[in-house]
């Protein structure tokens, strides 16, 4: 440090090394010190010797880069000081959502991400009906990452998904959520798919002019078929049984039947 030159080198010395005399030497960041001056240049070649056999500690050090667009690039850089610069995140928990619902509507699932580093985090889900998003994010760590997906069939789904802490340490895959994606939850008679499954008059008009007018077809044959016979049609009787029910008092729709799906 030249600190009669360079006011920084001044302040460090002065506040950090208690100065005392010029001129002082201060090798290897204080590890070996002069004041005033040896008068011969053994002890300083024995300093520096010393200095060069000292233990040190490894720098461990991990460049990232973002490409930003526009023909600008982030650069992101992490040391260690005798520890790795990067620790992995551990593998995620499980996603959490629902687990019973309609298809054709978008469901919420949340990713619970934590990184001892605090870096943040891409994910990535796998939803298994073959919808693996791209990376996404980043998202803080210690938050959630709420990800929305469509199923489009019924049936029984694994959902999980895995984080990229953006310094190469990629997890496995965590845990699954099981979802069972049924057209017909609880009872029938939502024909017209709303996502709060009411039964009411709008699922009797879906079903008039489905039957007489050349409508859509209800969502689902299993949702549809009100009086709940065993082979599942869906004509003038389930038609008759919504009236009953919703006008004449009669007997609630049939529970669903999953083998109608
Ligand atoms: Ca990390
Ligand atoms: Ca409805
Ligand atoms: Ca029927």
């Amino acid at each position: 440090m030249v600190c009669d030159k360079v006011s920084k080198a001044y302040d460090r010395m002065d506040q950090d090394y208690n100065f005392a005399g010029y001129p002082s030497m201060f090798l290897d960041g204080g590890d070996e010190v002069f004041v005033g001056g040896p008068s011969t240049a053994t002890p300083v070649r024995n300093a520096i010797n010393a200095c060069g056999a000292r233990a040190v500690d490894p720098l461990d050090m991990i460049v990232a880069t973002d490409w930003l667009g526009n023909r600008k690039m982030k650069v992101r850089v992490k040391i260690g000081n005798g520890v790795p610069a990067n620790t992995a995140p551990p593998v995620p928990s499980a996603p959490t959502g629902p687990t019973t619902f309609a298809p054709n509507q978008p469901q919420n699932f949340t990713a619970a991400l934590a990184e001892p580093d605090a870096d943040s985090l891409l994910i990535q889900f796998d939803f298994g009906d073959g919808g693996v998003t791209d990376w996404l994010g980043p998202y803080a760590s210690g938050g959630d990452a709420i990800m929305a997906h469509t199923y489009q069939a019924a049936g029984n789904y694994e959902i999980t998904f895995r984080v990229n802490d953006r310094y190469g340490e990629i997890t496995d895959w965590s845990p699954t959520l099981a979802v069972e994606v049924r057209c017909c939850i609880g009872f029938t008679g939502n024909t017209n798919g709303d996502a709060g499954g009411a039964v009411d008059l709008s699922d009797l008009i879906y079903l008039v002019n489905y039957l007489f007018l050349g409508g859509p077809a209800p969502l689902c044959d299993a949702g549809a078929n009100i009086n709940g016979d065993v082979g599942c049609a869906i004509d003038l009787s389930d038609l008759i049984y919504l009236v009953n029910y919703l006008f004449l008092g009669g007997p609630a729709p049939a529970a669903c039947d999953v083998s109608c799906e």
